[in-house]
């Protein structure tokens, strides 16, 4: 459930602002030693140049909101904390519900620790305006942008790892993006449909460029600041996600889905012939070892489908039901192949060989098909609603 808090000034925080005012949406995770900074950073550079209103999405333990709506007396804007009681999708989620929540046609996203300069504001809608862009993305990889603020070597290295993987998945989508990971941008409201988006942790950008696809994307340089005050909430456990994230958005399409399948399914080999070798090693015979290797490799697909693929699926099956149809639709697949090669071959003449490789292919595009419509199709009565939630 979220809540508002009664905005500051009596403004009502979610009501149309002016025409070409902005709303600046800041995600917050315990930030109450910077919040009050960054107020002060957007009041003196800001309403000048530009309306705006500031909107926080807050998912602290601390006293945030509270600091928060103590700073916001100072400030000639209206400022409302929409504090959640759940924090749904993470970082990524308390953005897409600022998304949701803004009303003004341009919306500009920045992180609460002061490492994003409040003074690009006006530009980058300045910018938007000017290129007619659906999307602006503040840049540090743009000539006049730095990176300054990522503390150590370690960072650079796995934002510039991340940035890379990022392009060369997407290298249509992120075209003329030389930022993805960047937590700053300025997006048109009418370039987002928020309710396409499935933001999964920090990388709300990346989700907003593949997903909405904004027609027309600008960038402008920005230097990245050291962290004000406080620590990174940017985690190793952040980074798989992120990685799960990128396949996620990777596989949205059946056909992409369909090639990770059989990726996955090759890369299960390994464990398939590990298993297949140590067995043999300890003295089984190798009838039995390939039946029990064989179930390795299934449950290492299976796995990493569950993770991958089929993350968003999950919801209508207990794991359990859906590992037992999983093995059941594998192990038929093997069953299926020499009937199928047999017939191949007897009934249709083929020589071994091209029956074996078509025999292979028909099986496996049955048990994507199959996988996909017996594990992970939501059942029909009630899966609307469990989606939802
Ligand atoms: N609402 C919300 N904000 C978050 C969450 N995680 C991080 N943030 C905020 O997102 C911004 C960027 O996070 P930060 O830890 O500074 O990441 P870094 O700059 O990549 O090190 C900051 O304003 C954080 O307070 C979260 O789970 N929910
Ligand atoms: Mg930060």
């Amino acid at each position: 459930m979220s809540e508002y808090t009664a905005p500051a000034q009596g403004l009502d925080a979610v009501e149309v602002p002016e025409p070409g005012a902005v709303t600046i949406v800041v995600p917050t995770f315990n930030e109450s030693a910077n919040v009050r900074r960054l107020l002060h950073q957007i009041t003196e550079s800001v309403p000048a140049r530009l309306p705006c209103e500031v909107l926080f999405v807050d998912d602290s333990t601390d006293d945030t909101p509270e600091v928060v709506r103590e700073a916001a007396r100072d400030c000639p804007f209206p400022v409302a904390v929409l504090h959640r009681e759940e924090p749904v999708g993470g970082l990524g989620g308390a953005v897409v519900e600022g998304l949701r929540a803004a009303t003004s046609e341009w919306i500009v996203v920045m992180d609460g620790d002061c490492q994003h300069p409040p003074s690009l504001v006006p530009e980058l809608v300045a910018t938007g305006e000017r290129a007619n862009a659906g999307l602006v993305v503040a840049s540090r990889y743009v000539e006049g942008g730095s990176r300054a603020g990522l503390a150590g070597g370690y960072r650079v290295a796995v934002s510039r790892g991340a940035t890379w993987l990022a392009k060369a998945l997407f290298p249509r989508r992120l075209h003329g993006i030389s930022d993805p990971m960047s937590g700053f941008f300025a997006v048109r409201r009418s370039a987002v449909t928020a309710d396409v988006l499935k933001p999964l942790g920090y990388k709300i950008l990346l989700e907003l460029a593949v997903r909405s696809r904004p027609r027309q994307v600008a960038e402008v340089p920005f230097v990245f600041r050291d962290r004000f005050a406080g620590e990174s909430k940017s985690t190793a456990r952040e980074g798989f996600r992120f990685l799960r994230h990128l396949a996620g958005l990777r596989t949205a399409s059946p056909v992409a889905r369909m090639v990770g399948f059989g990726l996955i399914g090759a890369s299960g080999f390994v464990p398939n012939l590990v298993g297949l070798w140590a067995l043999t090693v300890l003295g089984m015979h190798y009838l039995p070892a390939e039946i029990l290797a064989n179930q390795f490799g299934v449950a290492w697909n299976f796995l990493l489908i569950e993770q991958l693929l089929f993350r968003d699926r999950r919801a209508h099956r207990r794991w359990w039901d859906r590992l037992g149809r999983f093995a059941l639709l594998a192990n038929a697949d093997l069953l299926l192949r020499i009937p199928l090669i047999a017939l191949l071959v007897g009934r249709f003449g083929m020589g071994a060989l091209p029956a074996t490789a078509l025999a292979l292919v028909m099986t496996f595009v049955l048990r994507f098909v199959g996988t996909e419509a017996l594990v992970y199709l939501p059942r029909r009565r009630g899966s609307r609603a469990r989606r939802a939630v």
